[in-house]
């Protein structure tokens, strides 16, 4: 049985990794870090008491600035593959912690593979790492693939420009099977609720059923190519069973705006949003209700009024550097991986604004119940 070990196995990635992985038959660890909160939620269900017999899947305290905690559970677990996807993976929060996240981001990567090295390892343990689109920064050249220039424009992204290349590095002068995936922004149902999918597609969801009133964003023109993360995990195994280690970009090769993000996600809501305005003037409007859809879905159309404006853009959102424009070029991992998304942008969209839906209602029904404590004092 091939053992994984997951770093960052609670987040987005990590639970679609981990339940792929397990399909595959493989013994999956992974390493969460110790909260005041449960943080486990995404991969709850994956969970089986370790003392029934045939579990297969262990977690394990660990953080990726701790090498000695690393040492200790590489060792303990021998794993023939590591993801390496822990991180402080906010772009904006990485301007907050710049140091701290150069410290997860950037030398965590270095602690793994000086972890399987001092453990004797590299010839049995391979090695994926969390690369990232953001390496490409200010754009270059477009579409973006594995030979364009890097132009890291956030501490997050410099930090992973540090992981990227110690993986090529140590590919290089200790003959590891390491390998970086330049996974261009792939979102789902379990996004993190502050990455701009995700806030979108809650906020949308929230304002059709009358229980917000507007959704503040920032850069509305940023243009991303976005996917879904069942898909991308899918490449991250497939770069680890090759013959040789390489690194791959993985896109879909479509970029589109947040604005456009944004009208497609009220779209599926039957809500048609118009934009007028321009930077922190810009503003949008609900200029069209699809009753019958509204109504499929059992919308409170009382609260989508006509000329309303839902979306306004609050300037605490922008970046001191952005990124403008990501576009891939996932032609490698398309030909010699056999890799294909099976999810196109609508499909995504759907995806996570039916969940969201779902998700908001049922939070709903709990408040309204009193299921809920609202104010500790009262
Ligand atoms: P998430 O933010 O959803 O998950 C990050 C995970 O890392 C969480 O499990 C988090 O734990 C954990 N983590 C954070 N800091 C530490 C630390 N110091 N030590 C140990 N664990 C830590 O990210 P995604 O799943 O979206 O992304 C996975 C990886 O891929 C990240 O490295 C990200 O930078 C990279 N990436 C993501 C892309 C995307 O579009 N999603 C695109 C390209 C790269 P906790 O739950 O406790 O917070
Ligand atoms: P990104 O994702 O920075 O690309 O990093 P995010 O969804 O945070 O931003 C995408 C673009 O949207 C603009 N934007 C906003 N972003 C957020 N979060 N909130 C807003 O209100 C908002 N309004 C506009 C941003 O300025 C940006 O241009 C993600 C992360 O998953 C990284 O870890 C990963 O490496 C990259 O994708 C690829």
């Amino acid at each position: 049985m091939k053992i994984a070990l997951i770093t960052g196995i609670t987040g987005q990635d990590g639970a679609y990794l981990a339940e792929f992985l397990l399909k595959k038959g493989y013994f999956v660890h992974g390493v969460k870090r110790r909260s005041s909160l449960f943080n486990t939620d995404r991969i709850d269900h994956l969970y089986h008491d370790q003392h029934e017999l045939g579990a297969k899947f262990k977690l394990h305290y660990g953080d990726l600035t701790d090498s000695t905690n690393l040492i200790r559970i590489i060792q303990e677990t021998q794993p023939d593959e590591i993801y390496n996807l822990a991180a402080q993976s906010h772009v904006k929060v990485s301007f907050d912690t710049p140091e701290y996240t150069a410290n997860a981001d950037g030398i965590g990567t270095l602690r793994i593979l000086e972890a399987v090295r001092l453990l004797g390892l590299t010839k049995k343990t391979r090695i994926y790492q969390a690369s990232t689109s953001e390496l490409y920064g200010l754009v270059q050249a477009v579409p973006q693939s594995e030979t364009t220039p890097f132009y890291p424009r956030s501490p997050y992204a410099v930090a992973k420009m540090y992981g990227y290349w110690i993986i090529v590095n140590y590919r290089e002068a200790y003959n590891m099977y390491a390998c970086n995936g330049i996974l261009f922004n792939h979102e789902s149902p379990i996004r993190g609720e502050t990455f701009v999918t995700r806030k979108i597609t809650r906020a949308a969801a929230k304002i059709a059923l009358g229980l917000q009133n507007c959704l503040y964003v920032g850069n509305l023109s940023a243009q991303r190519d976005w996917g879904h993360a069942k898909d991308y995990v899918e490449a991250m195994w497939l770069m680890l069973q090759q013959e040789k280690a390489e690194d791959f970009v993985v896109a879909t090769g479509i970029t589109t705006t947040v604005r456009d993000f944004i009208k497609m996600s009220f779209a599926e809501l039957g809500v048609e949003v118009e934009f007028s305005g321009k930077d922190e003037y810009e503003r949008g409007v609900i200029i069209d209700v699809d009753r019958d859809r509204a109504a499929e879905l059992g919308l409170n159309q009382e609260a989508l009024p006509m000329g309303q404006t839902i979306v306004k853009v609050d300037p605490r959102y922008f970046r001191p550097t952005d990124v403008d424009l990501l576009i891939g070029d996932a032609t490698k991992a398309k030909q010699k991986l056999g890799w294909t998304p099976k999810y196109d942008l609508p499909a995504l969209v759907k995806d996570m604004v039916i969940s969201d839906l779902h998700l908001v209602e049922k939070d709903d029904y709990l408040q309204k119940g009193g299921f809920k404590t609202l104010n500790y004092f009262e």
